[in-house]
């Protein structure tokens, strides 16, 4: 069985590319442009995101859009963290956090799915809580991980290796999901003609 992921970001093609893998799910990567509207809600970003491109390939596709939301920043920068990593960056959230001792954080991923033999879009979502590093740790993964210290551990994302970040992330538990319910689900939805 074959779905189709709409991304740009490499880091998310990697992470995901993994899981599918251990799913038994067969994950390429199709080039076309993620349409994505403006809102706080992921579910909404997801949503529509992953409609348009079912309206252009009538593939099986999926969109993961997720975010990092810090409790002293009112949930900032949540559905905008692509932006906010692309201009302030790592330098300018820890700036922000600057002596603060409330350092509570999650990061939140949602996974929309569309195919041919499917009614409408399905939703799939993880979190993972965490905290805010005191200063960036680590040089694997992508955006926000070298700040990012989920809890019951001591390091940080970017300190983690692929493998481990899977078992624990917000990415992780959205994809777990989905790969559930299309395993519980394949019969009636024909996920065998997935290609
Ligand atoms: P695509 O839309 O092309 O998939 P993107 O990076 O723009 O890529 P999002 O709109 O979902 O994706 O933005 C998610 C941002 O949130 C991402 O760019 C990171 O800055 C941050 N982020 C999400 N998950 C993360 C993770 O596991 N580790 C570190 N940062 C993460």
């Amino acid at each position: 069985m074959k779905l189709y992921l709409i991304s740009r970001n490499p880091g998310k093609i990697r992470e995901l590319s993994q899981l599918a893998k251990a799913y038994q799910i067969e994950l390429a990567s199709i080039d076309i442009p993620k349409v994505e509207i403006q809102s706080e809600s992921l579910t909404e970003i997801a949503l529509y995101s992953v409609a348009i491109a079912y309206i252009i390939t009538k593939k099986p596709v999926i969109v993961e859009d997720s975010g990092l939301y810090i409790k002293h920043l009112n949930m900032f920068p949540g559905a905008l963290s692509s932006y906010v990593y692309k201009t302030i960056g790592i330098s300018g959230i820890l700036k922000l956090m600057n002596g603060i001792k409330d350092r509570e954080a999650f990061f939140k991923s949602v996974i929309a799915l569309a195919a041919p033999t499917l009614n409408g879009v399905k939703l799939f979502s993880g979190e993972v809580k965490g905290v805010i590093s005191e200063e960036p740790r680590g040089f694997g993964g992508f955006g926000f991980d070298p700040i990012f210290i989920p809890n019951g551990h001591s390091r940080t994302f970017a300190e983690m290796s692929l493998e481990e970040k899977n078992t624990v992330s917000h990415r992780a538990l959205a994809f777990k999901a989905l790969s559930k319910w299309i395993l519980e689900n394949c019969e009636s939805i024909s996920c065998w003609s997935w290609m």
